[in-house]
């Protein structure tokens, strides 16, 4: 099937048998006052959806994503160019997120890849105007290439950090030229192997320089939007040093970094590194650093990135909780940080894992607004505190209790059992029965 063939996809309804159809993401339906739409403000990935051929480690490609014949490394770019907005248009898919390396061949010389994405950039602005599309944020690839073997500003090279900050310029300049909301930072190699060869302290150091470098040239060619660190706990190396929410806001902090960042929570690197995906937005969001999501889901058999479209409706209701307890999104967005499974290897596959990704998250959003209507999960929670709301409960929390104060309250008290139960079973299947209702 070409692309050309492939129909809009179209909200239908659940009763739908129509593989190319929406059964639960219907664009305009209003939820809370706001419309599907805008409450998830999904984005393509440009690298999986038109880059990623399905090469792994045993084998090469199952995909072929040359969308056309093209004579030369220029025009296979801008086949792709057109098959990402054509793609976008069937989903209605608003926005789109890129790596520098994803949207232009890479040429000999840092000169010669600027020139390269000069030229595609000024279509893509074309593509954008025409179909009505935005770019969610920009990134640039300091992890594929040779070069950077070593990590990028964490690289033991001077050079290889001079190139590394050569390339996030320009992927700079053009996410302001696209009007890009975002700029990401994902650690790519910023890690180590051993600890035996590694300066940590120097590499952590001139990570931050790399990082402060960007704000302060974006801010001052009139970047508006919001910078994110994507953690991750491994992967290509052994340690990431963005290892998960909590490690970088420490990192940030130490680095007076914190006001400048926010964070790009990514399903599957939360479950590599021991947290649920929900754990890692509650961190971000009461840490004043929730800003986007990378959608996504791991496989829990299998201990590496598998970033395959998200259908577990759980997680996507636990998400969606937490993005509306967040107020949603302001400059962030879904992204699928996502792709078909190797043997999925059609380009119908595209478009059913995207209707897969999308449909779930819709489940998810019309879930976390009941939970929210129903009111027992938080109306549990805030009762399991309630202890801090008066007495010596308020005492603690208001600043006004001692070490002594508390000393002479608890010597009167006697012995101290608990009182409450947790309740996660009850709660457990209050979810179930706001999930599934009636059958
Ligand atoms: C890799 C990351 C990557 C970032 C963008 O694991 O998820 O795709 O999202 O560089
Ligand atoms: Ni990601
Ligand atoms: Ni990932």
């Amino acid at each position: 099937m070409e692309l050309k063939q492939i129909p809009k996809i179209r909200y239908e309804g659940p009763g739908s048998k129509n593989p190319l159809s929406f059964k639960y993401y219907d664009a305009g339906r209003l939820i809370n006052g706001k419309s599907m739409r805008e409450h998830l403000k999904f984005a393509m990935s440009y690298w999986h959806t038109l880059c990623a051929d399905g090469t792994d480690m045993f084998g090469r490609g199952t995909m072929d994503k040359s969308f056309g014949t093209a004579e030369s490394a220029m025009d296979l770019y801008k086949n792709k160019a057109h098959a990402a907005f054509e793609i976008m248009d069937k989903l209605d898919i608003d926005y789109f997120c890129f790596h520098d390396r994803d949207i232009a061949p890479e040429g000999a010389t840092i000169g010669a890849c600027n020139e390269n994405l000069d030229e595609i950039v000024s279509l893509l602005k074309e593509l954008m105007r025409q179909y009505d599309k935005k770019l969610l944020w920009g990134t640039a690839n300091c992890f594929n290439h040779p070069r950077y073997a070593h990590g990028a500003a964490t690289s033991c090279e001077a050079d290889v950090f001079a190139y590394a900050a050569a390339q996030v310029k320009k992927a700079i300049d053009i996410t302001i030229e696209l009007g890009g909301s975002g700029y990401v930072f994902w650690g790519g190699r910023e890690g180590y192997e051993t600890l035996l060869n590694t300066n940590m302290e120097l590499e952590l150091d001139n990570m931050a320089r790399l990082l402060r470098m960007a704000v302060e040239y974006a801010r001052a060619h009139g970047f508006t939007g919001d910078f994110y660190i994507e953690p991750k706990p491994k992967e290509p190396t052994k340690h990431q040093y963005d290892f998960d929410a909590a490690a970088v806001l420490a990192f940030l902090r130490k680095y007076g970094l914190d006001k400048d960042f926010k964070l790009n929570i990514e399903a599957n690197h939360a479950t590599l590194a021991g947290h649920t995906f929900a754990h890692e937005l509650r961190y971000a969001r009461i840490n004043g650093a929730f800003g986007s999501i990378d959608a996504n889901q791991g496989d829990m058999l299998l201990g590496w990135d598998t970033d395959q479209f998200p259908t577990n409706v759980y997680e996507t209701a636990l998400c969606m909780y937490e993005v509306l307890k967040a107020g949603g999104f302001t400059n962030g967005g879904l992204n699928f940080d996502a792709k078909a499974r190797r043997a999925s290897m059609t380009l119908e596959d595209i478009f059913l894992s995207y209707i897969a990704g999308m449909d779930s998250f819709a489940l998810g959003l019309l879930i976390a607004a009941k939970i929210e209507a129903d009111g027992r999960l938080d109306e549990f929670v805030r009762e399991r505190y309630a202890s801090y709301k008066s007495g010596i409960g308020l005492d603690i929390v208001s600043g006004k209790a001692t070490l002594e104060s508390l000393s002479e309250y608890a010597l009167r008290m006697g012995e101290v059992k608990p009182l409450t139960s947790g309740k996660q079973e009850y709660l457990e299947s209050v979810l179930n029965q706001i999930m599934f209702g009636n059958f």
